[in-house]
């Protein structure tokens, strides 16, 4: 991504703060994984969002007074022996260059810039009163985030007189809407399960495990360009399709079973989120071509349905009558509210630098935003686990399917599965 699109983003951010008020954002650090090994380092999504930095232990401070902009990164000094072990940290000329910010100073200087940034404009009638923080929160009493404890261990403490208030909010806001940039990223990682997708249709035959099958996923993904998994893979056959966030993947494929695939990879961070379900011999049965068709009738409908003005609620309702009224075809269900047995998942999810790309669910769906649509039905008893989801661009008057070259009609499907095993 060029480092215009980080600069825009903070022109954005700077236009919904108030005046005389300083922004943290935090990059976020390492966890210890086990013994002296840490889990790979994952930056805060709305800190790259406005930043362009991917390392950890990074600041970034904006300020605003008197309507001028003032944008400031901490980053941390490159350690010689350090560099040897785990390699190079970004110098500051990098860290200027990728993110547009000119000052770049070091991290140990960051608590006495706040300070005097918060000290010195103590006696000025136009002095810091408001500072935001990225305060995230997850129902999890256990949570937390550098973000939250600056506020509780040091601003609550230090500075009571000025007020709290939470970018994250804004910064979500912001990114619900993407530029061409974000979404040619992310048809760039949609292109790539697309590749990984073929391979495993290709390479689907009864008696390879679950695990060994999405191993062909991951040579896609990562011969291609060394491109990162966006989640970890769902590989469900039979019965096994019908747990939403299965992951044990370390089942036999079963001839006469359909396979469900969950998986995509990203590209800068920006994502694809795509399910395909397909027979693991490549020929649906009656049964299964029925079930299925259901479904896929479902994503296209929906897909049809999408345009600016729609809530998420109007879609759910949507999605819900329709697969109400499918389950009702195929023998299932007596009473609607048995649906419940066979569909328990919301319809889709915005999707961006993260699979789910938190967003102000509220508002009415706009152009440029990017869901997914991913109906399924669930037949436990019949071993059936079916799931079609795509990735779909809001326009100015409908929905563009970014992923509509993956495969899904059952003759496409069918017709793929027997060229590949000639
Ligand atoms: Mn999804």
């Amino acid at each position: 991504m060029k480092q215009e699109f980080f600069v825009n983003n903070r022109q954005k951010y700077f236009q919904q703060v108030m005046d005389n008020s300083l922004s943290i954002f935090f990059s976020g650090r390492t966890f210890p994984k086990s013994a002296d090994e840490d889990y790979p380092f994952e930056v805060d999504k709305n800190f790259y969002y406005l930043a362009g930095i991917n390392q950890a232990n990074v600041m970034l401070v904006i300020t605003k007074k008197g309507q001028k902009i003032q944008e400031t990164l901490f980053i941390e000094p490159n350690d010689e022996i350090l560099s040897k072990w785990v390699g190079r940290k970004l110098t500051p000329e990098e860290a200027s260059q990728q993110s547009g910010i000119e000052k770049v100073m070091y991290a140990n200087e960051f608590n006495n810039f706040v300070f005097s940034l918060l000290n010195n404009s103590r006696y000025h009638t136009e002095r810091i009163k408001n500072v935001y923080l990225n305060l995230e929160r997850r129902n999890n009493g256990v949570y937390t985030n550098p973000a939250l404890e600056f506020s509780k261990h040091f601003l609550r403490k230090q500075y009571p007189e000025v007020a709290i208030h939470n970018a994250y909010e804004i910064v979500i806001g912001l990114r619900m809407i993407k530029t061409p940039e974000e979404v040619a990223l992310i048809c760039e990682s949609i292109k790539t399960t697309q590749a990984g997708i073929e391979s495993l249709m290709a390479h689907s035959k009864a008696g390879l495990y679950e695990y060994q099958l999405e191993a062909y996923f991951d040579f896609a993904i990562k011969s291609d360009g060394q491109k990162d998994y966006a989640f970890k893979t769902i590989a469900g056959s039979g019965k096994n399709g019908a747990i939403l966030h299965y992951v044990a993947n370390n089942k036999v494929l079963e001839n006469g079973d359909l396979v469900l695939f969950d998986l995509g990879s990203r590209t800068e961070f920006y994502v694809s989120d795509i399910t395909r379900t397909f027979p693991v011999n490549g020929k649906f049965t009656a049964r299964q071509k029925t079930v299925y068709q259901a479904v896929l009738d479902v994503n296209k409908k929906c897909i049809a349905f999408l345009k600016p003005g729609i809530t998420w609620k109007e879609y759910n309702d949507f999605a819900k009558d329709l697969l109400t009224k499918a389950a009702f075809g195929l023998g299932l269900i007596k009473d609607e509210k048995e649906l419940v047995k066979y569909y328990f998942h919301s319809i889709g999810h915005f999707t961006g630098l993260d699979t789910h790309d938190p967003g102000l669910n509220e508002l009415a769906l706009a152009k440029d935003m990017v869901l997914t649509v991913e109906p399924g039905l669930y037949v436990e008893e019949e071993n059936l686990g079916i799931r079609i989801e795509d990735n779909v661009l809001i326009t100015e008057d409908g929905a563009e399917n970014l992923s509509e070259r993956i495969i899904k009609e059952i003759p496409d499907i069918e017709k793929f599965m027997a060229a590949s095993k000639k």
